[in-house]
């Protein structure tokens, strides 16, 4: 089997990536744009016979058909992904999360390749911090920032091309991810790499948002579990009942590493923040028989910890530049 994964270097296409590799014979092809959040060192030590790398843009129809023409599935990963920059900059996010995904599309439509979506849980908006309801498959569409809007837009398209054009697609919409090899200008690596570097921790307004948490380990899991068992047509969403307040998930951290748990500035609030996700994953776990491996999300910090410490050599150097970025918001 051979398995294109577009943004493969990426954080949770990199780790789905190693997954297959690991779990699997199936032959992966990577195509990704290696923006300033693709790392090819990410794929670095998988062994040549089973990855193919393609330095390339999703948005590019002739790269794209000849790559799904040799694929048996493509699961599609690459976007535009940090709410932060699209609010300061919200046109890559138009082109890649949805010129991109229409051009996978035409491209699969074509061949009749399975094709699985990879999307998150804020295309649902968000939820009261003191309504105890989570998102299910049913709620309806209501993102806030422009990088959701144009995932919730790239949904709305899979789900047409599903419809009117019989393309065999699945679509995951995902709660927080956390683990290795994901980008410092993200909460959790954010913070242990302030740390790690000598500056203090920034919690954006009070810290009361909450965040639903699923180690990346397990969105791979579940992925491969509706890549190769979900029903046609279906959405599933994924999520591991990891809810937690960013205060909480911060405090956390400092006490892993040592610190006192006060040792953080608060800095100014994202603009539209939303304040809570919840995912309620029963259809997956019911139907197609998943469960998540990561229960323990201290744990799981402590190695995403340990992982940061031991791999500077991967983050050091886009430390100052996310950094300048966020000092010219204020964050
Ligand atoms: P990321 O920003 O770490 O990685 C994105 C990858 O896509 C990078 O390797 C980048 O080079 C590549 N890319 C960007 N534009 C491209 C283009 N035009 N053509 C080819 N490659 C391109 O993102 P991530 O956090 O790994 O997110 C991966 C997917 O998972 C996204 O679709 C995102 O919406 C979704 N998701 C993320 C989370 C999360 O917590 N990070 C949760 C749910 C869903
Ligand atoms: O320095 C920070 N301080 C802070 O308090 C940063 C970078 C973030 N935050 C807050 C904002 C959010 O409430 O932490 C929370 C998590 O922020 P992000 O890591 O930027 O993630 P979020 O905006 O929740 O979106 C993430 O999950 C859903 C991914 O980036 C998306 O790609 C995914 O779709």
């Amino acid at each position: 089997m051979d398995i294109l994964v577009t943004g493969g270097a990426g954080f949770i296409g990199s780790n789905f990536v190693h997954y297959l590799v690991n779990t699997t014979d199936a032959h992966v092809t990577v195509l990704d744009a290696l923006t300033y959040a693709g790392n090819r060192e990410s794929l670095a030590g998988i062994p040549g016979n089973r990855l193919t790398f393609v330095h390339g843009t999703i948005t590019d129809a002739e790269v794209v058909n000849r790559l799904v023409e040799g694929a048996d599935a493509v699961v599609h990963f690459a976007a535009e992904s940090h709410n932060d920059n699209s609010l300061a900059n919200p046109r890559p996010f138009v082109d890649t999360n949805l010129i991109g995904t229409y051009t996978l599309l035409e491209a699969v439509r074509r061949t009749d390749t399975r094709y699985h979506h990879i999307s998150t849980d804020e295309v649902y908006g968000d939820l009261d911090l003191d309504d105890p309801s989570r998102f299910s498959e049913a709620t309806p569409y209501n993102p806030s920032s422009p990088y959701s809007a144009t995932k919730a837009g790239s949904d709305l398209l899979v789900r047409a091309w599903i419809r009117s054009f019989e393309v065999r697609g699945t679509i995951s919409n995902c709660s927080n991810n956390y683990g290795p090899y994901q980008h410092i200008e993200k909460f959790i690596p954010r913070q242990i790499t302030n740390i790690l570097a000598g500056l203090r921790p920034k919690l954006y307004g009070a810290g009361a948002n909450v965040r639903d948490w699923i180690h990346t380990e397990d969105h791979s899991s579940a992925v491969w579990t509706i890549l190769t068992t979900g029903r046609i047509g279906e959405t599933y969403l994924i999520g591991a009942d990891g809810e937690m307040s960013n205060r909480d998930v911060l405090t956390t951290i400092l006490t892993l590493m040592g610190q006192e748990p006060d040792a953080f500035d608060h800095v100014t609030d994202r603009p539209g923040h939303d304040l809570r996700y919840a995912i309620d994953s029963t259809k997956l776990r019911t139907e197609l028989g998943w469960t998540p491996e990561y229960r323990d999300f201290p744990a799981g910090l402590a190695a995403t910890i340990d992982w940061y410490r031991a791999n500077e050599v991967w983050w050091r150097a886009a430390k100052a530049a996310t950094e300048a970025f966020y000092a010219s918001r204020g964050q």
